[in-house]
């Protein structure tokens, strides 16, 4: 159903975008990552956040496992509460990104249309897919909070790559093999992607304040 429909209007705000990203020396953005529990999702995105920090830009991790403690409580997982749960983290993402932030969201989002929904939320060009990839042997083998073995001993139902199913991205801006390169490198590949998009510095045009304003 529209806004119109349910008599709701859309209110324009008086800051541009490209006010924010001057600004703040950077263009808003979501940096997704998506791959299998224990690919290594949370360590990348807090080593990207630290090192991005480091460098004086504005950056926020949504980690899945943190937001099913608040936003998304109320969400299982079955598909359709995945579904609700990415919809849910990509609407809050394009916030973030409006509102100028670098926000770097991990979650498993094991399907491509809940993705690509998200990256539609996004601000236009400006929503970079990561697969953290990992093969699910060594997901398992890592095993940080013994979910894989308590999965196959059929004490939690539906579990991704055990007994749900993950679709591997098709067109990712960048992977990372996180079992055969080390954190940092990780993090290389993600910055050198966000700056070779231009994200990670204030856009070059000359911007004059009306007389109004
Ligand atoms: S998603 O599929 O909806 O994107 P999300 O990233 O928010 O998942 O949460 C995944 C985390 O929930 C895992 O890292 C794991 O700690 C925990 N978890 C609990 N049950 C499951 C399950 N059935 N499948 C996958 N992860 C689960």
């Amino acid at each position: 159903m529209s806004g119109a429909d349910r008599n709701l209007t859309w209110h324009e705000g008086m800051v541009l975008p490209i006010e924010r990203a001057l600004l703040l020396g950077q263009s808003g953005c979501v940096v997704w990552l998506t791959g299998l529990s224990g690919a290594g999702k949370s360590t990348l995105a807090r080593a990207l956040e630290r090192r991005l920090t480091t460098h004086r830009h504005l950056v926020y991790v949504l980690d899945g496992d943190n937001v099913r403690h608040g936003l998304c409580a109320d969400l299982g997982f079955s598909a359709e509460a995945r579904q609700e749960n990415i919809r849910r983290l990509g609407e809050v993402a394009a916030l973030f990104a409006d509102a100028g932030t670098i926000v770097v969201v991990a979650v498993i989002a094991p399907y491509r249309a809940d993705r690509d929904r998200a990256r539609a939320a996004a601000p236009s060009g400006r929503f970079f897919e990561v697969f953290v990839d990992a093969p699910i042997e060594v997901c398992e083998g890592r095993d940080p909070k013994g979910l894989y073995r308590r999965a196959r001993a059929g004490e939690i139902r539906n579990f991704t790559g055990i007994s749900a199913p993950y679709e591997i991205p098709t067109a990712p801006d960048v992977v990372v093999r996180t079992g055969a390169c080390d954190v940092s490198e990780g993090v290389d590949a993600i910055a050198g992607c966000l700056e070779a998009a231009g994200v990670l510095r204030a856009p070059s045009v000359t911007w004059k304040q009306s007389a109004a304003g």
